[in-house]
């Protein structure tokens, strides 16, 4: 592609986003009900993805569909594109629930952060349970991720490419891919992605990787040694699957500033804060702090492109599933009413922090550029 076409084509994606908000028109019925929406703010003006993980089964309700459409500029599927859902049996692929994503994202001008490659859970039997050797199971996994990412290729522009790799002290995790093929498993799975679509993204994901810790330094550690051996790896998703209160503000946005400084790109992928339930009134106004000081954390980092909600409503959650007596994650209610929450995210997109400077700028000519006018 000519770089005059690849300009015109991201002038479109770049519009297509921000079309978002002339498609929704207002929402909500709350008195500080905004007029835009999330992704529209988000995108006008912060140039970041605002998305939301989508449950197959749910995407027939219009309701839920329509809130999804409007609200948001990037689509996870929940767990479609997971080995049991995708590959069931060697070699026999089901597309269909995914290709309806995609599609759906391609109605609504949204992208797509596929969700996952490699990873322990929701790994058939025939995988998980399987006698291979090193070289079998290398072929299985190579194939998987070569069909899969090749039938989307240029329809997912993210992937998670491996999840979840490490223990929480910073070890590898003893997984089936670990145990058969070694640590080479994660450099091998970032090439089969890449050589299958040259275009995409690819990230590696991990939770409990949000502040600084033995499970982030690993990670750290991971993506330098990548990096230097000339992997493709173009980014780090952190999940931040959070509990209300626990949370160190300092150590999460130094977390994602140092990841970004090595060059990656950095996405919170999986973002909801649990409480105790019920969910109090007072609650519910300190998780909206808790997301409104994530949402600060990304917008201050630069390489930090985007933020994508675990669920769109607190009873589309997998938290009252897991955690007993725990729920309330997400940034609507059961109704589609939004959540303090909400507001505090949409409030820190439509507040521009840092000044734009306009000018000539020795060296760079004209332009724009974030910070101090230099
Ligand atoms: O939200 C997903 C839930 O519906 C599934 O039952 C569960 C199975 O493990 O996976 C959930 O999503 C997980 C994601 O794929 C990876 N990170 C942790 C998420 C929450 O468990």
């Amino acid at each position: 592609m000519s770089s005059r076409v690849r300009r015109a084509a991201a002038g479109v994606l770049i519009g297509a986003l921000a079309s978002g908000a002339l498609v929704m028109g207002t929402s909500g019925t709350a008195e500080a009900a905004p007029k835009k929406t999330l992704r529209s703010v988000a995108w006008k003006q912060d140039h970041r993805f605002v998305g939301v993980a989508v449950a197959d089964d749910k995407l027939s309700d219009e309701t839920y569909a329509r809130t999804v459409a409007r609200e948001f500029s990037s689509v996870t599927p929940e767990n479609v594109m997971k080995w049991e859902t995708i590959e069931p049996a060697p070699g026999e692929f089901n597309f269909e629930p995914g290709d309806r994503l995609i599609d759906f994202a391609r109605k609504n001008h949204q992208l797509v952060y596929g969700h996952v490659l490699v990873w322990h859970s929701q790994l058939p039997a025939w995988v998980n349970e399987g006698e291979f050797t090193a070289e079998e199971l290398s072929e299985v996994t190579e194939n998987h991720i070569t069909e899969v990412v090749s039938h989307y290729k240029g329809k997912v522009q993210r992937w998670d490419v491996v999840n979840e790799v490490f223990n929480e002290d910073g070890t590898f995790r003893e997984t089936k891919f670990y145990q058969t093929l070694g640590e080479d498993y994660i450099a091998d799975a970032f090439r089969a992605a890449h050589a299958a679509d040259p275009r995409a993204k690819l990230f590696i994901n991990d939770y409990n990787t949000d502040g600084i810790g033995p499970k982030s330094d690993a990670m750290y550690e991971l993506v330098k040694d990548l990096l230097a051996d000339g992997v493709p790896i173009h980014g780090v998703g952190i999940q931040s699957h959070m509990i209300l209160d626990l949370y160190d503000a300092e150590s999460y946005e130094a977390n994602i500033q140092r990841f970004a400084d090595l060059g990656l790109e950095v996405v919170i992928t999986e973002l909801d804060i649990r409480m105790d339930m019920p969910a109090t009134e007072e609650k519910l106004a300190a998780q909206a702090e808790q997301f409104r000081a994530v949402t600060q954390a990304c917008v201050n980092v630069d390489g930090c492109t985007g933020i994508t909600v675990w669920g769109l409503r607190d009873s589309d959650s997998w938290v009252p599933g897991w955690f007993e007596g725990q729920g309330a994650p997400l940034l609507f209610n059961e109704d589609y009413s939004k959540k303090p929450a909400y507001y505090a995210m949409y409030d820190v997109f439509k507040t521009k922090k840092k000044p734009c400077w306009w000018g000539w700028h020795p060296g760079r000519g004209w332009g724009g550029h974030h910070g101090t006018a230099a």
